[in-house]
Order: C-alpha cells, then structure tokens, then sequence
C-alpha cells in the first residue's frame, strides 16, 4: 500500500537543516535561567524571525469521547482510575461532531482538534474516526486528533483520510514521568510520535507544566521535544488543571513566572514551532498571558471548554487580543 501524493519526512527534515536538534541540557538550562528580561528579548528576537508577532492561531477542541479511560494519568478527569466522578460516555456520533465542527469554523477557529479518552483506540471504531477527519476537512479546517497510542496501520488510515495533526503529548521529564503515569512508559510514547512523524502527518506534542516537577524536568521536557526527528510542529504548553479527587488535585501552582520561562524556552528551542499556550487560562491574568504571548506563544484553544475543563470564553478572548493589538490568525496565515 503507498500513500498518494504524501510530503516525506525527509523532504521536510532536509528543508530545515538550519534547525538545531543536538541542544544540551545545560545550553538549555542557560536559556531557562538567564534573567528575565534577557530571555524574553531573546525570545522575542527570534519569534518575529519566523512569525508575525501580533498574530495567534486559534484551534477549537471536543471531547469526542469522554471518560472512563483505562490509563492512570495523575492529572486527568477522564481516568477510570482516579476516583474521578466524570461519568463515561460513548464515541460521539460523527454529524454531531460534524455541526460541533461547523460552530468552531464559524467563531474563527482555523483547526478543529478532537481527543478521545482511550489508551488507543479500537479497529471498530475506527470508521467514524476517519468519517469525523474527512468530514472537518471537507469543512475547509485543519484537523488534528488525540486518541491514544497507535498502531502503523492506524496511522496510515489517519494520514490517508488527511489528518493534518496528531496530538500526544511526553507531558514531563523522562525522570518524572513514572511519578504522574505507570500504565504505560515514556518509550511507548515516543514510538507513537515517531510513527506520525514517519507517515508525514504533523506532529502536536508539548507537556503540563505545574505537577510538582523540579525546574530540571521542564527544562529536559523541552530538550526532549527539540532534540526528535524533527521539531513538533505544534508544542502544547499546559499548566495543570487541578481535578478534584485526581492524585494531582492539591499540587501548589506554578509561579507565573517559570510558566513563561518555559514558554520562552520552547520558542527558542524550537524557533519554528507553534507554541501553543494551552489548559489554565482562565487562572491567568491577561498580563501573564501577555507576557506569554511576548515570549512567543502564537496558539490557543478557543471556547468556553477545553476537553472537560473550563477555558476563557470567546468574549474574554476577544477583549483580551483587542488590549494587546492581537489578530486572530487565518489559514492562509499558517507557514
Ligand atoms: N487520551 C489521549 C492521550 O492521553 O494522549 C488524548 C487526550 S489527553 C486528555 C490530552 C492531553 O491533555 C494530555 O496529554 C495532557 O497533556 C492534557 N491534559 C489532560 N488533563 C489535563 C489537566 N488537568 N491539566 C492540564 N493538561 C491536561
Ligand atoms: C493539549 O496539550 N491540551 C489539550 C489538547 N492537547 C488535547 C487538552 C487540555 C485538557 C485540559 C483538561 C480537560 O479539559 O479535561
Ligand atoms: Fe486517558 Fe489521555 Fe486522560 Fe491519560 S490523559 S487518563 S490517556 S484521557
């Protein structure tokens, strides 16, 4: 079986070799550490390199199934095993998601991103995913999916359908990634983005920041991300949500200030990467977010919820980009 007419991951790797993939943690933590004002320059500096500094893609999310999910993330409302109250749902019906969608399109969203609540998804349902793909795609919206490990052939019905994204997250540190999740390993994580990767579909993965890791663990985070293949071309930025009743439920909050040192550090890490500030806006200030957007954040998820959680709504956005001179960015926008 071939793919049609598929841009190769070497096609693209060897169009970026300007693109460093060999930082050392130590460069990196001199990043990370440099006072403050340095950083965002410096961040800043090479944000208007790549992108227009006053633009910011803007994604919708569903949660196309919700819940009762077999695996143990420590942060997560929608495992089965946290002793979360969030109650199971089934797999959405594909024109439900499909008028979902149109809402999305309609309020400016330039990619609808659909996750599901599964280790990895099953062949039988399968079918309705690709349908959901095809569906928002013929809509005229990048699609991105979040469903899991997959398999090769997985991957491959996913790219034929057009998926333009794959979202899955390293969330942390290799060191503390057994202290949040031990129903599968960061290796196993890994091979799924290597498998997207080779199949040419763009790759979405970043992590939580505000677990109760150690400053290093954000730092070797991103180290891991700018040293794959290739760089993701979309790095999710979250700050932890706290979900009653999950182990993470009374972990402190991060200070403000390291979740933008984590921001800037992505942008600099990865100049060419999509930094998306993504969960805990609404515990944000509009000078944090501010301040993230000077450190080259230019991605956020629009509407009144995430997954399962609250997310600013799209009056508060709107007010918030008309402060800072922000436009939302179109498709035509997108290198
Ligand atoms: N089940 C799939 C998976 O784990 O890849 C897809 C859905 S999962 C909810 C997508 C991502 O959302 C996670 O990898 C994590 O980074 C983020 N996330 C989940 N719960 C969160 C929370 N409470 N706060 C911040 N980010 C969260
Ligand atoms: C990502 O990094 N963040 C999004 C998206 N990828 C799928 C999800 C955030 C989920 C926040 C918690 C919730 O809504 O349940
Ligand atoms: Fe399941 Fe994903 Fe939540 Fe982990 S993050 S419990 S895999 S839905």
């Amino acid at each position: 079986m071939e793919l049609a007419a598929t841009t190769t991951t070497a096609d693209r790797t060897s169009a970026r070799p300007h693109l460093r993939r060999d930082w050392t943690r130590e460069e990196a933590q001199a990043i990370y550490e440099a006072p403050f004002n340095d950083l965002l320059f410096r961040a800043q500096t090479v944000h208007r390199k790549n992108f227009d500094p006053n633009k910011v893609q803007m994604s919708r999310l569903l949660s196309i199934k919700t819940g009762g999910c077999p695996e143990d993330c420590g942060y997560c409302s929608q495992s089965a095993r946290n002793g979360s109250t969030l109650s199971a749902s089934k797999l959405m019906e594909v024109q439900r998601v499909l008028a979902e969608a149109k809402k999305a399109k309609d309020a400016g969203a330039t990619r609808y991103c659909m996750g599901a609540a599964w280790r990895s998804p099953k062949e039988r349902d399968m079918d309705a995913v690709i349908a959901m793909v095809e569906g928002v795609k013929a809509m005229g919206m990048e699609t991105c999916m979040t469903l899991g490990m997959l398999d090769d052939g997985q991957v491959f019905r996913l790219k034929e359908a057009g998926l333009d994204y794959y979202n899955h997250n390293v969330d942390t540190s290799e060191r503390y990634y057994s202290e949040i999740i031990t129903t599968r390993t960061y290796a196993d994580r890994l091979e799924t983005l290597d498998r997207v990767r080779q199949a040419g579909i763009n790759v979405c993965s970043g992590g939580i920041v505000g677990m109760g890791e150690e400053k290093q663990d954000r730092i070797d985070m991103l180290v891991t991300l700018a040293n794959l293949e290739e760089h993701p071309q979309s790095v999710p930025i979250n700050m932890l949500i706290p979900i009653e009743n999950t182990p993470l439920a009374d972990v402190e909050q991060i200070d403000p200030i390291e979740f933008v040192r984590t921001i800037a550090t992505a942008r600099i890490l990865m100049p060419e990467s999509y930094v998306r500030l993504s969960a805990g806006r609404t515990e944000m200030s509009d000078e944090t977010q501010a301040l993230c957007f000077f450190a080259g954040a230019n991605s956020i998820f629009v509407g009144d919820t995430l997954l399962t959680a609250d997310n600013p709504d799209e009056d508060q956005d709107s007010v918030l980009f008309a402060k800072l001179g922000v436009k939302p960015m179109a498709l035509d926008d997108h290198a």
